[in-house]
């Protein structure tokens, strides 16, 4: 039996855009997914759009319920800024209720709250000023994090800033995923920039907020594995590394950016422009936890034709089509369990051992109602499998000293995944969208119940 340390959260994660629906109605503004959704839906996966999402909005209570009785004892969903703030400045009164409610509801049911700020949904009215690009964002965040404190800081412990900033970067400026879907490595790195000192801001305002808890940041880890030891493939490897990982976890947990992505950002003519006074403030800034959401590794090798400056990040590490992969055919990553175990050793070597936990791993299948026993339950063991396999490795990384404090398995109930819509389902319950959004179990949300109740299988 594999046994996780007393306390260890068991949960799930999902966001406001992927789970609320109600996307435009009870006084919240557009998005950017609402305006590209209105201008382009043939983009999404069979014209789903954000509209009603898994319609959380209403049907929140039934998911808290639904969380207790599969052993949850802890939950981490996002605000969203455009309904909290439909234009950044003025409070919208029923997503406080909405909140306080929803938040409330899972305390009542023995659901600790973890509450994300932004989970990539630029609200429209800060992208007509050119988003994340623009300087005046990072103020903008910071008091929409100051409202979120001030209004919820007595039902939330703890709070985390952003999930996977370096998503909304790379899918938004480098690959075309995320509005405005441009391929600009400079601004890439700009937006970046100013994503990094909206977090360390929103953390300042925490601090400054003096409300009681602990303050994080989620960020997605795909650890770089090079083709072969030599010198050059080592360097693509710790590039990518650099810019994927090392780029947040550094300055939010030690405080400062790292010398050798100064000098590669230098090298390739990306420096972003910085203010006077910021190194200061991410000095002084760190946070007390990390979330690291794992889904995949990084196989690189040394580019063939690099090309100086690099125009977009193959020119510094190039893909690697590793013959031994396992592969999850539905989403195109590959299946890798011990990389958890490997940022396991990161976090305690190279990150003073500091509080963290899976923030996000999981398993994306289409069609999966194939896969329903005689009682329409969809018996769906390879993801109980591909959790086991994960945790086995996690748990060796907490037996050898690491300091991670539970798992969060991406999702509870199938959640909308931007452009992907309803393709890849997720959930431990599935949602039935020709049927009222109606939730079931799935067989791993009954395994999950023995998990946590023993905490550990
Ligand atoms: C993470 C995101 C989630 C979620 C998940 C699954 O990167 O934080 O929002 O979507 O990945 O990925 P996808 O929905 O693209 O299949």
């Amino acid at each position: 039996m594999i046994k996780f340390p007393d306390g260890f959260l068991w949960g799930a994660a999902a966001s406001a855009p992927q789970t609320e629906g109600h996307s435009l109605l009870n006084g919240k503004s557009a998005t950017t997914w609402d305006k590209w959704f209105e201008m382009n839906p043939e983009k999404f996966n069979d014209n789903q759009g954000p509209q009603d999402t898994s319609n959380t909005y209403e049907m929140y209570q039934e998911d808290v319920e639904n969380m207790q009785k599969i052993g949850m004892n802890s939950y981490r969903t996002s605000i969203s800024w455009a309904r909290l703030l439909p234009d950044g400045k003025t409070l919208n009164p029923e997503a406080v209720g909405f909140y306080r409610s929803y938040f409330q509801d899972m305390l009542d049911h023995g659901v600790e709250p973890i509450i994300n700020l932004f989970h990539f949904d630029m609200p429209w009215w800060l992208m007509e000023k050119g988003g994340w690009k623009a300087r005046e964002s990072v103020d903008d965040f910071a008091f929409y994090a100051k409202t979120a404190f001030e209004q919820f800081g007595d039902l939330v412990k703890r709070w985390t800033t952003f999930n996977e900033p370096i998503v909304h970067i790379e899918c938004g400026y480098l690959l075309g995923f995320h509005y405005p879907a441009i391929v600009d490595f400079k601004k890439a790195v700009q937006v970046g920039y100013h994503t990094l000192m909206a977090h360390v801001c929103a953390v300042k305002a925490f601090r400054e907020s003096g409300v009681d808890g602990q303050i994080g940041i989620i960020l997605n880890v795909s650890p770089a594995y090079s083709r072969s030891d030599s010198k050059e493939d080592m360097k693509a490897k710790n590039a990518s590394d650099l810019l994927s990982i090392y780029s947040f976890l550094d300055p939010a947990v030690l405080g400062k950016t790292p010398s050798e992505l100064i000098s590669l950002l230098k090298e390739n003519e990306l420096l972003p422009y910085v203010d006077a006074g910021d190194s200061a403030l991410i000095k002084k800034n760190t946070v007390d936890f990390i979330g690291l959401n794992y889904y995949q590794p990084n196989r690189v090798m040394a580019p063939e034709n690099p090309i100086t400056p690099a125009k977009t990040p193959e020119d510094l590490f190039a893909p690697y089509d590793w013959p031994d992969k396992k592969i999850n055919p539905y989403r195109g990553w590959e299946i890798y369990p011990k990389a958890l175990y490997d940022v396991a050793i990161m976090m305690r070597d190279k990150y003073h051992n500091i509080p963290w936990y899976v923030s996000e791993n999981g398993m994306g299948v289409a069609d999966e109602g194939r896969y329903k026993d005689d009682n329409g339950v969809i018996d769906d063991q390879y993801r109980i499998e591909f959790i086991k396999e994960h945790l086995e490795y996690l748990h060796k990384g907490i037996e050898e000293g690491s300091n991670c404090f539970g798992y969060h398995l991406w999702t509870f109930v199938d959640c909308w995944s931007w452009l992907n819509g309803y393709r890849n389902r997720y959930g431990l319950f599935s949602v039935d969208l020709d049927n009222d959004f109606k939730r079931t179990i799935k067989s791993s949300g009954k395994w999950f119940k023995e998990l946590s109740e023993n905490n550990g299988f």
